[in-house]
């Protein structure tokens, strides 16, 4: 594990390259089943409606979404109204060996990044606990991953994540402001129609 030199608070944790190709490649091919049951679909922001430049489906019992009406986890998908199909083994052995937390995780969001796509400046905090990590592994092309402090406007640094890349955000760097400012399209074999697939395991509930 390589640290780096960085301003932000205890709690992250950056394994570069943690999953070789032949992993990747294995991930690709379970997310591709993932999609199949729990399609791509492309959410709205709250009140205006507003697409997101990212599509998301998720694996799990619970899954994130947003719409109209706000941000919630939800037990379906939004559109099929099927349950989540289940969080693939590799996702769980990863939470076991990363995590730092007695309790599974109950959510993998999956964000799909088209050409274009970028992600704001947020907080994650749709959770009713923040005690647990998330664990966050970037496949397919590079990105610009920035991130800054658990106030707005404060300090922030970017850091490019590269396909099998995993990041962790527990203890204060939790509530920290992160997004996604760029991917530089066509940067990685991976996906055969390019792009890049963002996981993020979550604990949802308190344990
Ligand atoms: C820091 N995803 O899904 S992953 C998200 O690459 C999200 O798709 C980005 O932000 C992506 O909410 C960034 C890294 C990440 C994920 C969750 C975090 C960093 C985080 C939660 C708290 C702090
Ligand atoms: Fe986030």
């Amino acid at each position: 594990m390589l640290e780096l030199p960085t301003t932000l608070p205890e709690g992250f944790r950056y394994f570069p390259g943690y999953f070789d190709a032949s992993d990747q490649r294995a991930m690709v091919a379970l997310l591709r089943d993932v999609v199949k049951q729990a399609p791509l679909y492309q959410p709205v922001m709250p009140r205006t409606g507003t697409p997101f430049s990212v599509q998301m489906t998720n694996c799990g019992s619970l899954g994130w979404v947003s719409d109209r009406t706000g941000y919630r986890y939800q037990r379906e998908h939004p559109t099929t109204g099927a349950p989540w199909p289940p969080m693939p083994e590799i996702m769980l052995k990863l939470w076991e060996d990363v995590a730092e937390c007695l309790a599974p995780p109950e959510a993998c969001l999956v964000n799909f990044y088209g050409e274009g796509a970028k992600m704001g400046l947020h907080q994650d905090r749709d959770e009713s606990t923040f005690e647990a990590p998330v664990v966050s592994v970037s496949l397919g092309d590079t990105a610009l991953f920035r991130v800054g402090q658990t106030t707005r406007g404060g300090k922030t640094q970017s850091i490019t994540l590269t396909s099998g890349d995993v990041i962790v955000f527990g203890g204060a760097a939790r509530l920290c402001y992160h997004g996604i400012s760029k991917v530089m399209w066509g940067s990685s074999p991976l996906l055969s129609a390019g792009g890049r697939l963002n996981l993020t395991l979550r604990r949802v509930t308190p344990f």
